[in-house]
């Protein structure tokens, strides 16, 4: 392949709801720019882009692809991401290294889920945006239909720049409103636009030229004086609008027929900036100052890592995404996030799973490299002398949690090291070892990633694991002052144990102090330490309900000791006794973990989804309606959280979503604490 500078790259994202047509687009643009001698289908897992085994077996895209499109001497970094929302992380990977997106929507099914997801994430990127209505051959494909439901999700205005010429079964074509003329069939046919789609093509047009009049002051003058614009100034006041998100232009295609896919490539070229034009790009410098890069080969290097993948037969790669400077082959570069260097070797051009080794990569291009060992997704590569970071993306919350356990020995014993590896690739998946339940929990968007995890996890990684409902990090506190006092005396043979213990223990703001306020030396003061860790091995453990206890705060007072049997064992146990009691006798409670939450449904679902929040507990706080959205916000307990990922999926016929965090701590209801604890008793005596 050849070198390719920054002003003639464009790296754009395909995003949208699962299923929509990203994948196919991308392989038609490969077949169609003769990169590809033929189209792979997804029935028969043969795109380039859907290369993984289990995005065959699923036959939906999980990973981001790179899919370089070369046309007219630029190349165009297409990034096909996955639609389905448990695979969130991946499209917002993407959108971070791109100057340009392409929402598309499917010409029978509208407006998704995941359209109003891509279109809200590639929103906050600010980058500009193409719509693009896919499947225009589809029975029942409506291009106004879907048209006038996209512009009612939003208030960016959309503008079309192409017409479909007939739709289903009759859709041609498309017909180009800025050359004013029609490209029939694959598109290398140019025609003049058929009479019966004339006059609607005049229309549009006309409506066209308005819009990208507002893209500079000497275009609105020249069309109030002539009326009109020249094909290339429309160009030009459009890219205006477009890059300041004044408007939106609409495209149609069939990406599996190869309708309107040179009209498209035309449109990127003409219409999306290039790295140059995208530029300056934020930065911080040394200091922590805000700095602008320009895309330019002479400025110094830096790279962003947007994705690592973590595979035992290809072992670790690292895709980049140039700002600045050249990254070349057989070169070092400075880990500005670690601080430290790595080693690079060969680095490539990915497509698909082919890796195009190249020499040099130009500013504003994308690239793999293998094997850098401590470089992770977000961090920065560049020159030890010049300091530069690029900024991280940022990632939704976990919404979904599921305990692990290794089915065998061999399994536990490489449990959190691959884990470790699976995470590493995955800016949405998380581990860790929950001290207050005692389980290794997973945690990542929903169900279906996490059966992704579980099995890239036994397949690349021979780790086998079984999932269960988590339990909920309860902690157990104190509401009241308690007493507690108890007597340690053992006499086995030889010497003997002795210690006695007076308590007080009340709540306190913070996790645990303990005062020593024994009078006149009835224990000495060199037994407090004992007392301390009795106390904090039973606080770890709990004691009513197995969960570990904060807030209290403990007073010695009083106690007793023998010349010859006390020693610290034996005030070890006092203390932890006499703290168990002193606990019992303090209002004893437990506590659980309150989220907020933000669930955003269609407005028709939104009785369904407080009806079914009533049921969890939940306090509502507030409530907004947006574009045909309703949005709740509310406090709810996680206990009632841990499936809803799924049930809101059901509730509303996976048009709803939500996003939840970690709020407080708040008192179990006392009905439902009793059931915590008898459940606890019966584990124990199930385990003796
Ligand atoms: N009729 C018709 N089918 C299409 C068109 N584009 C894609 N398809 C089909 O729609 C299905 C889904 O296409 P994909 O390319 O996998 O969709 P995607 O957007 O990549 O989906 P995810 O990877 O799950 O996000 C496949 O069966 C495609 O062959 C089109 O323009 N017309
Ligand atoms: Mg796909």
């Amino acid at each position: 392949m050849k070198e390719y500078k920054s002003d003639s790259i464009r790296n754009i994202t395909l995003a949208s709801h699962s299923g929509a047509g990203k994948t196919i687009l991308g392989e038609a643009l490969l077949f169609i720019t003769g990169a590809n001698n033929r189209m792979g289908k997804i029935e028969d897992g043969s795109t380039t882009s859907d290369f993984d085994e289990e995005e065959q077996r699923r036959n939906i895209s999980i990973y981001t692809t790179v899919l370089p499109v070369e046309y007219k001497d630029v190349k165009i970094n297409i990034l096909d991401t996955p639609g389905y929302t448990d695979f969130l992380g991946e499209e917002i990977s993407a959108l971070r290294v791109s100057d340009g997106a392409i929402i598309m929507v499917d010409a029978v099914a509208g407006i998704e889920v995941g359209t109003e997801l891509a279109w809200s994430y590639s929103g906050d990127f600010n980058i500009p945006r193409f719509v693009l209505i896919n499947k225009m051959d589809r029975d029942n494909a409506n291009y106004h239909k879907i048209f006038n439901a996209f512009q009612e999700m939003t208030d960016v205005r959309l503008i079309p720049i192409q017409l479909p010429m007939g739709e289903q079964a009759d859709f041609k074509g498309i017909i180009d409103l800025i050359s004013m003329k029609a490209f029939e069939g694959v598109g290398n046919d140019v025609i003049e636009i058929p009479a019966e789609f004339k006059e609607a093509a005049e229309e549009a047009h006309m409506a066209l030229v308005e819009a990208a009049a507002e893209g500079k002051d000497s275009l609105m003058e020249k069309f109030f004086e002539v009326g009109t614009l020249e094909p290339k100034e429309i160009t030009q006041g459009l890219k205006e609008v477009i890059k300041n998100g004044s408007f939106v232009p609409v495209l149609v295609s069939s990406a599996s027929h190869q309708i309107g896919l040179i009209p498209l490539l035309n449109s990127i070229i003409d219409l999306m900036p290039s790295p140059v034009e995208a530029g300056p790009y934020k930065a911080i410098d040394k200091d922590g100052n805000e700095i602008e890069l320009q895309s330019e080969d002479s400025g110094p290097l830096a790279a962003y890592v947007w994705k690592t993948t973590a595979d035992p037969f290809v072992g670790k790669q690292t895709y980049f995404r140039v700002y600045s400077g050249l990254f070349n082959s057989d070169s070092r570069v400075w880990n500005q996030d670690k601080g430290l260097e790595e080693r690079i070797g060969t680095v490539s051009i990915p497509r698909g799973k082919e890796a195009i080794n190249v020499k040099t990569i130009h500013a504003g291009d994308i690239a793999v490299v293998p094997k850098l060992s401590e470089t992770v997704t977000g961090n920065t590569l560049g020159d030890k002398s010049t300091p530069i970071k690029l900024p991280s993306a940022k990632y939704p919350n976990a919404l979904y949690r599921v305990a692990v356990t290794p089915k065998t020995q061999a399994d536990s014993a490489k449990i959190s090291t691959v884990l470790t590896r699976l995470c590493e690739e995955d800016m949405t998946l998380s581990w860790e070892n929950d001290s207050t339940t005692r389980q290794t929990v997973l945690q990542g968007m929903g169900d279906q990633h996490i059966d992704v995890a579980v099995r890239r996890a036994s397949t690349k990684f021979q780790l086998n694991i079984n999932i269960a409902e988590p339990r909920v990090p309860y902690k157990e506190t104190i509401t009241k002052e308690g007493v507690g006092v108890y007597r340690h005396k053992k006499q086995t043979g030889g010497s003997g144990q002795f210690g006695e213990v007076h308590l007080k223990v009340m709540p306190h703001e913070g996790e645990f102090e303990m005062t020593w306020d024994v009078f006149g030396g009835a224990i000495s003061n060199s037994y407090a330490s004992s007392i301390q860790k009795g106390i904090l091995s039973t606080m770890k453990d709990g004691i009513i309900a197995g969960y570990p206890v904060y807030g209290a705060k403990v007073s010695v007072y009083d106690g007793k000791e023998h010349p010859v049997d006390s020693k610290p064992v034996a005030f070890e146990i006092a203390g932890r006794e006499a703290f168990k009691i002193a606990f019992q006798d303090a209002g004893p409670v437990l506590m659980e973990p309150i989220m907020t939450v933000k669930v955003t449904v269609p407005e028709p679902n939104m009785g369904d989804i407080m009806g079914d929040l009533n049921t969890r507990r939940a306090r509502v706080q507030g409530m907004d309606a947006d574009h045909g959205r309703s949005i709740v916000i509310a406090q709810v307990p996680l206990a009632e959280m841990l499936r809803y990922t799924t049930q809101l999926r059901s509730l509303t016929g996976g048009r709803g979503i939500f996003d939840m965090e970690f709020d407080h701590f708040e008192r179990v209801p006392a009905h439902l604490q009793q059931e915590i604890i008898e459940e606890h008793k019966r584990q124990l005596e199930e385990k003796e």
